[in-house]
């Protein structure tokens, strides 16, 4: 197994997150991918590959140009008036539509989903190295690699076309599938096992038939994002059919996981996927100190089994997963199978 992974993920580190009504350490911090590079590098998982720098092309595919240079400026801008804070929204748009306000406040509000997402000075980089990880990843399987775990950092999956949130900036996954698709693969999957719903992915690929999009998650009456991930969401126009949720209840343990995960496997055999793209987060683990799931580290060894079962090229983006000190060796037991 070849994991990618780039230095430039330490850019990103914010001064800290509101939680549960006091400001702390935030949880997306880059202890996590630097804890997960060294238990895969003494788990003798595999090569250590640099993630190769990519251009904008597949990146423009799924986000908005206006989006992009908001992302890479903002901080610039908001720097000369807040030199030692992390920009931070606190009004946040409800629809999607109106136009792009002017000002910081407005700009930074247009684009967020919440206020646990701040932009940094080396946000923009580090998330288009988490990108680069994603992208390299593919091309390696591409290549001939049977697998690879891209080891992004920030996470992506709950960035949109033109939003950012829940501590993703650039959609590493869904720019993964779409690099699948540019390469010609016809059918690409994108399974989803981060403790929170991929909201981002989903609304990107919702009402496409050509990258299906199944996520296990917690119920969103209960979690994070809380307004989508609802098992009524199916897709939509040529894409229904072609979204599948599957919702789990508060304390979901291995025993309750694997006939939904068989569910979720069923139907990406039945797809007929050419690639898959895996959007691995390890909140599910029962340590996780923001989400409920009681996950071990045997039952990621068995999930990382059952999903050989697609036997289609993978790669592995990393999502979430907040207990640090065991995060990196949930990720080697899911990458290691069993
Ligand atoms: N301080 C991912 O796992 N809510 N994102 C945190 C509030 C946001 C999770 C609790 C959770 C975002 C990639
Ligand atoms: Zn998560």
């Amino acid at each position: 197994m070849i994991t990618v992974f780039s230095e430039h993920h330490r850019q990103h580190a914010a001064r800290g997150e509101w939680h549960e009504g006091a400001f702390r350490e935030p949880f997306e911090a880059p202890a996590r991918a630097d804890g997960v590079l060294e238990a895969v590098r003494q788990a003798g998982l595999g090569p250590l590959v640099a993630a190769r720098r990519s251009g904008l092309g597949v990146v423009e595919r799924v986000h908005s140009a206006a989006y992009l240079a908001f992302l890479e400026q903002i901080h610039a801008d908001w720097a000369v008036v807040y030199p030692d804070e992390d920009a931070v929204p606190y009004a946040i748009r409800a629809g999607t539509q109106g136009p792009v306000p002017d000002g910081l406040f407005g700009r930074l509000g247009h684009y967020a989903t919440d206020t646990v997402t701040p932009i940094t000075a080396g946000t923009w980089s580090a998330a288009c190295a988490a990108v680069d990880c994603a992208l390299t990843a593919v091309a390696e399987v591409a290549e001939g690699a049977s697998e690879a775990f891209a080891l992004c950092r920030p996470p992506g999956h709950h960035a949109s076309r033109e939003r950012y949130g829940g501590y993703c900036y650039l959609n590493n996954a869904a720019i993964a599938a779409e690099s699948w698709r540019q390469r010609g693969c016809e059918r690409v999957a994108i399974l989803d096992v981060d403790y929170h719903h991929g909201n981002g992915t989903q609304s990107i690929f919702y009402d496409r038939p050509d990258v299906l999009f199944v996520s296990l998650h917690a119920d969103p009456r209960h979690a994070f994002p809380y307004f989508e991930g609802y098992a009524a969401e199916a897709g939509a126009g040529a894409g229904e059919g072609f979204t599948l949720n599957l919702p789990l209840p508060p304390g979901t343990t291995w025993e309750a996981y694997t006939p939904a995960l068989e569910r979720a496997l069923d139907r990406i055999v039945a797809f007929g996927a050419e690639a898959l793209v895996v959007s691995l987060g390890l909140d599910t683990y029962g340590g996780d100190p923001i989400a409920d799931f009681r996950l071990t580290e045997r039952d990621f060894g068995e999930l990382g089994a059952r999903l050989r079962r697609v036997a289609a090229p993978t790669v592995f983006v990393l999502e979430g997963g907040y207990a640090v000190e065991e995060l990196g060796p949930n990720v080697v037991a899911v990458l290691r199978g069993g």
